[in-house]
């Protein structure tokens, strides 16, 4: 991509209404736009982080056995209704007419849908364990709104939803998607720790949330320090092994770890104490196991080995991409602006011309950009014509790994300084070898 023909609108002051670092980084290397109160705009230099967000929830839910399908941001109010969840949800549920005059919803969550689309078709226990996930724009109207996308109205979810025959089964549905859980955040370069957590409007009395210790989070959380070391299950493990992912969520869990509302002082203080973390966190999925209390009154049910009738049991599954975004920015920033672990960044590489219009950095720069492309890596050309000092700027706020720098005196040597964004070290080098770095 070039700079010159790309769009990527840069804020050179800080926006006075961001009270936390990646929602001003956010805002300053043009990832996003407020439109109202809530809502937001992800521009192109945003969507790209989205989007590799994504395809890595996406790899860990695939790999887990779960199934991606699409559902509607707009409910009819029915399905809520026989939930019983329509007047239960509160004033955090937009609610809207169509022109029938029927009662239609913009959906804070999928529950009720995703078990009218299993009633429909699925009669026999022999079509189970099944899971179902869909990435979706919710709305949700919170009474406090802030931070960015961090805490949105109309956010982004990956939501699944597991149906099995038994608690047994269902529970081993539930330990898959705690394990790509641990997959998921450490592939995107974060710590989470699952903790034990207060089930709030979705029901049930088993859930985790998954948290990432940060000071600017929104919620109080107590745990044994030893989960930041913990091993991440590898990328063989077994989905299917019952006992394997059973001992998997025994580790994870065999520590103390709660939210602020579960929180058990006297258990916490059996923590020897400097083993004690009482810190903040940002939460960035939440896990749900709730048996049948979606089955039962939606008449979600199979015919069993014995030939009768049961109610499924359920568990749902949910990630916030669009706070995780600014999530990975909190964990991962410093007074430059935004370091984005290599997994998500909108770019591998950024090629700085420091001269444009100079002919030999002109062609150098147009040499590295076309093989780097050729190679199949994201590369960032900034060819304008600003100034080298901007240009650096620029590059260190919207935080791509890896700086080519393309400046006369070098070139004329045949040669390119090569920057790691992370450390702040400079190497100078051959084209060749420049290009050999990222291509070998
Ligand atoms: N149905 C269940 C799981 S699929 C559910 O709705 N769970 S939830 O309410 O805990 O939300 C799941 C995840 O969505 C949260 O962990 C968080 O990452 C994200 N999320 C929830 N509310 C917001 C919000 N207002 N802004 C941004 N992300 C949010």
């Amino acid at each position: 991509m070039r700079l010159s023909r790309y769009f990527m609108p840069i804020l050179k002051e800080n926006p006075k209404e961001a009270e936390i670092v990646s929602h001003r980084l956010m805002l300053r290397a043009g990832m996003i736009r407020q439109q109202s109160q809530g809502i937001y705009s992800w521009l192109p230099l945003g969507k790209r982080v989205l989007d590799k967000v994504n395809a890595i929830i996406r790899d860990e839910q695939n790999r887990a056995g779960a199934i991606e399908l699409s559902m509607p941001t707009l409910q009819s109010a029915e399905l809520w209704q026989e939930s019983g969840r329509y007047d239960a949800y509160g004033k955090e549920m937009l609610r809207i007419k169509d022109r029938q005059d029927r009662p239609m919803l913009y959906g804070p969550t999928n529950e009720e849908m995703v078990t009218d689309i299993f009633r429909s078709s699925v009669k026999s226990y022999k079509d189970l364990p099944l899971n179902l996930y869909h990435i979706q724009l919710k709305f949700r109207d919170e009474i406090r709104p802030r931070f960015g996308t961090m805490r949105s109205r109309e956010f982004m979810m990956k939501d699944a939803y597991s149906f099995d025959l038994t608690r047994e089964a269902a529970e081993h549905s539930y330990n898959k998607m705690f394990a790509a859980y641990l997959r998921t955040f450490d592939r995107l370069g974060l710590r989470a720790i699952p903790m034990r957590a207060d089930t709030g409007p979705i029901g049930g009395k088993l859930s985790h949330e998954f948290i990432i210790l940060a000071d600017t989070g929104e919620s109080e959380v107590f745990c044994h320090k030893d989960f930041v070391d913990f091993d991440i299950p590898g990328e063989h493990t077994d989905f299917d092994n019952v006992e394997a992912l059973q001992a998997i969520f025994d580790k994870w869990t065999s520590l103390y770890a709660a939210t602020s509302e579960m929180h058990d002082e006297a258990a916490f203080n059996a923590v020897p104490e400097g083993d004690r973390l009482s810190a903040r966190g940002i939460e960035v999925g939440h896990i749900f196991y709730f048996g049948t209390k979606y089955s039962e009154p939606m008449g979600a049910k199979v015919q069993g080995p014995d030939g009768k009738e049961h109610f499924v049991h359920m568990g749902s599954y949910g990630i916030g991409p669009t706070r995780l975004v600014p999530a990975i920015i909190e964990a991962s920033h410093d007074d430059n602006g935004i370091i984005w672990p290599a997994s998500v960044a909108p770019f591998d590489i950024v090629v700085i011309n420091m001269k444009a219009g100079d002919q030999a950095c002109d062609d150098t720069c147009e040499l590295i950009y076309a093989a780097l492309s050729k190679a199949g890596k994201d590369v960032l050309y900034d060819d304008t014509d600003d100034r080298a000092g901007t240009k650096f700027a620029t590059a260190d706020l919207i935080g791509v790994p890896a700086q080519i720098i393309a400046g006369p005196r070098a070139v004329a040597n045949g040669e390119v300084e090569v920057k790691d964004r992370k450390t702040g070290a400079r190497e100078t080098m051959t084209i060749e070898a420049a290009i050999n770095r990222f291509v070998a």
